[in-house]
């Protein structure tokens, strides 16, 4: 018998709504139950495209704001093979943001539509849950401070929060919005929960393509 596929799984949200932390506590419970699981996270700073991405995120270099969009798509397009093999050996990938991120960060800037950010990543493979952590901006200033990285300061995420609420309205993507305010802990077994119920569901399901 074939194997079952694993589940695409990606979390989005605004910046400190702990996406990481639970990306992380995700791999290693499922892991521990013996649910073959690993980490993606976008960008990846690791490949030639990513260390571009990067220079830039850290300000060291600037670059025109389409060219730096269809960077951090190719940057997703460049792992879509590896993506498909690790779900097809039955590998549930969670994944710490997505072509989401790319189109509410980019057409939050001026002169961007969301149909022209969305583009890029048309066809992409589409993930079977998308959870959103929702948190308040009053709520993610008590995390701390923003960084020094492009694109963190509270003007910018407010544009990129309503951004984000509007590619929510797409029923085509299977979006579930979480709350981020609540303890790391309470997020997880909320996070866990959804995980689990497409992890049984997408087995059975072929993977589908983003936004086509
Ligand atoms: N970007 C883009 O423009 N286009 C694209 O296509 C893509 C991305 C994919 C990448 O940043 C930047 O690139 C990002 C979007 C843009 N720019 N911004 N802003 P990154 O991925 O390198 O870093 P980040 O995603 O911005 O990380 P983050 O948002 O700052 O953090 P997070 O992952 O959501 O949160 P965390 O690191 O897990 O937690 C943050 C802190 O809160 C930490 O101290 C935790 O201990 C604490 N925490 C976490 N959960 C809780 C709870 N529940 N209670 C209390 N405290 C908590």
């Amino acid at each position: 018998m074939a194997c079952k596929r694993g589940a695409l799984i990606v979390l989005e949200g605004v910046d400190k709504a702990g996406k990481t932390t639970q990306c992380k506590k995700l791999v290693q419970a499922l892991q521990q139950s013996g649910s073959p699981a690993e980490m993606m996270r976008f960008p990846d700073r690791t490949t030639t495209i990513g260390q571009l991405i990067s220079a830039y995120l850290e300000k060291k270099s600037d670059l025109e704001d389409h060219t730096v969009h269809l960077l951090f798509s190719a940057n997703r397009w460049e792992l879509v093979p590896l993506i498909k093999k690790k779900l097809e050996q039955g590998t549930t990938l969670v994944v710490d943001r997505y072509a989401f991120s790319g189109v509410a960060f980019t057409s939050a800037k001026p002169g961007f539509s969301l149909d022209w950010c969305k583009n890029p990543d048309v066809g992409l493979p589409k993930p079977d849950l998308v959870m959103f952590l929702k948190l308040s901006p009053a709520e993610a200033a008590q995390r701390g401070q923003f960084g020094e990285e492009r694109y963190e300061t509270s003007a910018f995420q407010k544009t990129v929060q309503q951004k984000f609420e509007h590619l929510m309205n797409d029923s085509s993507v299977n979006w579930q919005v979480i709350d981020a305010s609540k303890s790391v802990d309470d997020v997880h077994e909320d996070i866990t929960t959804h995980s689990l119920n497409t992890i049984n569901t997408a087995q059975n399901l072929q993977l589908g393509e983003l936004w086509k």
